[in-house]
């Protein structure tokens, strides 16, 4: 038998998720507040598609046995978002943590009594009213577990995940590749949400040297940490993004133009750690850290 899926965090990335697996098996999706019965994906070729999925809040969820809970909420919300549902679950569920940053994938891979695997993907997606999801691009995403354990799981929902459409690799350097997404996160998201800028934007000036000082900050941060470089080097593989994404409204943005807490704390967190840890002098990391909390506290 083919194990349900519980989604735990209905913004875009979920609701992919969900409109994607539930055409093969059993999803219900739980948030903070219940969603309409059906949703509708757009495809990034235009394409409508309606299903109606079961959405439910955390008190009206019975006990959870047989199945996979992935954790789609933001990365502050993650633990509590667990912690609202973890006496329902069968201490050995496993659970799918899909977070930027880094942080919370060792938090909870420590506390779990199951096994903890944690997802990256470049899959492109936004929220657009109260039931629709837009597939904005095509993306690829990677799974696996921090210690490099519990392979045939990682393959398993590789599996399940490319066979709905969403191409998937089980891998077992995932610490590696959550790093470097964060190198890539940290490099584009603060200066675009500080300055209201699209992606591209940070090609010209006066955003470029600022991008560039950063890159030169996190080189040696990644070097101390044990993150190799990518293929391209650094600047190869931040640039690259910045042109994929020219267009796009970097989360963190969207998060200041909502309102919404941002991700500060999960993505220049772990590097200010870092640093701190390897005695690197990291300025231009400090600022954008301390001006988004700023900005944090005002929105408070
Ligand atoms: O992942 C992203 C984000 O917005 O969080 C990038 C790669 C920066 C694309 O916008």
């Amino acid at each position: 038998m083919s194990p349900s899926h519980l989604i735990v965090g209905p913004g875009a990335l979920g609701r992919l998720l969900a409109m994607h697996l539930a055409s093969h098996h059993s999803v219900r999706l739980l948030g903070r507040r219940p969603l309409p019965e059906t949703l509708t994906l757009v495809s990034p070729e235009g394409e409508r598609r309606q299903r109606a999925i079961p959405s439910l809040t955390a008190d009206r969820l019975e006990s959870w046995k047989l199945g996979v809970v992935h954790f789609t909420t933001k990365a502050y919300a993650t633990r509590g978002a667990l912690e609202a549902i973890a006496s329902r679950l069968d201490p050995q569920t496993p659970l799918i943590l899909w977070q930027n940053g880094y942080g919370v994938q060792e938090t909870l891979a420590r506390e779990w009594s199951g096994p903890v695997l944690c997802a990256s993907t470049t899959e492109g997606a936004y929220v657009s009213g109260k039931a629709d999801v837009v597939h904005a691009g095509h993306g690829q995403t990677v799974i696996g577990h921090l210690a490099g354990k519990h392979r045939a799981l990682a393959e398993a929902l590789a599996g399940t995940l490319s066979n709905v459409d969403l191409p998937c690799e089980a891998v077992n350097d995932i610490r590696v590749r959550l790093w470097r997404k964060l190198a890539v996160n940290a490099a584009i998201n603060p200066l675009a949400a500080r300055f209201r800028i699209r992606n591209g934007q940070l090609r010209d000036r006066p955003f470029r040297p600022r991008v560039e000082a950063i890159i030169a900050e996190l080189a040696p941060i990644m070097a101390a940490e044990g993150i190799p470089a990518p293929a391209g080097g650094w600047p190869g593989l931040i640039w690259g993004v910045v042109e994929q994404t020219a267009n796009n409204r970097a989360s963190m943005l969207q998060d200041v133009l909502a309102e919404r807490p941002t991700e500060h704390e999960a993505i220049l967190g772990p590097l200010l750690g870092a640093a701190e840890r390897h005695h690197l002098e990291i300025p231009m990391l400090e600022e954008q850290y301390h001006a988004l909390a700023k900005c944090q506290s005002q929105v408070q």
